[in-house]
């Protein structure tokens, strides 16, 4: 039986997003008529079945994938640095601390031994927050004095200060634009000049908005993010405000241990020189540079299709570089259904899309199911 893509594609469609569309209600209404057809256990079977498929947690879209980490090494950090902001600039540490009476400011480290190899310290009634760089300079909010301050990048010597409205959480760059974090699940883009706001997106997971939004990072085309008071870092795609993955740094320093509430995780540096990612938390004696590694979830991978001019269906769906991905097809017919493994593919580079053209026969689902990362 030749079936049609375009129908095919829509019932895909309809089937991802949608709890049992009408086709597959109406499909299996037919097959679950008593009489002469079949009201069987085996139909019966193949209902629950395909309903168990549709609700499972590896169903696309159902649940935000979790990565986990590697370390690769650990540095000393001040154990007197309220870490708020954390970035890497031509190859040197940089990092922004908090705190009132002089505990605020601004410092290289060498990362090595931890050593602080500059400092300035803002005045005592001003509580440092994010650092980015951008445009030829560096720029420190702060939470509430509803000012920030400018210095030159290398130098650090401070050159000027503006002010903005609202508190001043985390803060990056896109390489365009500074990217600004509030403590809600809001990030706004801010002109480099002007540092108005250009654009502004609630950022979601499957669950819904991401509340606690807090130090930020520009991670090869992602904004990544930490969540305030967890131990959890939100990978966000710019262009939509998803949390595409969830890194969960649980178990990479017990810093409950350390008997203060607010000596959470924060401070990401990326150098995409070295291709190098470190991680610290308020008061932290470590340093830690990481590596990402999929925690044996499921990537929630945004399944797209295309129908070229050939009418030939293409599936598509972005991943990141770390994650072996695999695509099941599922073929459902009246009395038969069956699950295969079509593909497998490594992922090779951040939002990369991945196409595949689907040649297919019959009515068949597809879902993406991220793997676990092979030992
Ligand atoms: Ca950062």
């Amino acid at each position: 039986m030749q079936v049609d893509n375009h129908w095919v594609v829509a019932r895909w469609l309809d089937w991802s997003q949608r709890a049992l569309n009408k086709p597959m209600a109406d499909s299996l209404a037919r097959s679950m008529k008593p009489g002469p057809t079949r009201w069987s256990s085996r139909v019966l079977a193949i209902a629950t079945w395909v309903l168990v498929w549709m609700h499972t947690p590896q169903s696309v879209h159902a649940v935000t994938a979790v990565h986990t980490f590697k370390v690769i090494a650990t540095y000393p950090h001040d154990t007197s640095a309220f870490t708020q902001g954390l970035l890497i600039h031509q190859g040197r540490l940089i990092e922004g601390t908090g705190g009132y009476h002089g505990a605020s400011s601004l410092r290289r480290v060498d990362m090595a031994s931890g050593t602080i190899q500059w400092m300035t310290q803002l005045a005592w009634n001003v509580f440092g927050e994010g650092i980015a760089v951008g445009a030829g300079k560096l720029i420190q909010l702060t939470w509430q004095n509803q000012q920030a301050f400018i210095y030159d990048p290398v130098s650090l010597e401070q050159v000027g200060s503006f002010g903005y409205e609202g508190q001043g959480w985390g803060l990056t760059f896109d390489g365009q634009r500074f990217i600004m974090s509030d403590g809600s699940s809001l990030l706004s883009w801010r002109d480099p000049a002007s540092f108005k706001v250009v654009k502004s997106l609630q950022i979601k997971d499957t669950q819904g908005p991401v509340m606690r939004l807090n130090e930020l990072e520009w991670v090869a085309g992602q904004i990544w993010a930490n969540q305030w008071q967890t131990d959890r870092v939100a990978r966000i795609d710019p262009e939509t405000g998803q949390v595409m993955a969830w890194l969960d740094l649980e178990g990479l320093y017990a810093w409950q241990a350390l008997g203060d509430p607010d000596a959470v995780l924060n401070g990401i540096a990326y150098d995409d020189v070295s291709n190098r990612l470190l991680v610290t938390g308020k008061n932290w004696p470590w340093l830690y540079e990481i590596e990402t590694a999929p925690k044996g979830t499921v990537e929630a991978a945004k399944l797209s299709v295309r129908v070229d001019e050939s009418g030939a269906a293409w599936l598509s769906f972005p991943s990141f570089k770390d994650s072996l991905y695999r695509l099941d097809r599922l073929l459902l017919e009246k009395d038969r259904v069956e699950s295969q493994s079509v593909a497998e593919l490594l992922g090779t580079g951040h939002l990369l899309q991945h196409s595949l053209l689907v040649d297919d026969q019959g009515a068949s689902f597809y879902r993406v199911v991220g793997l676990p990362a092979q030992e």
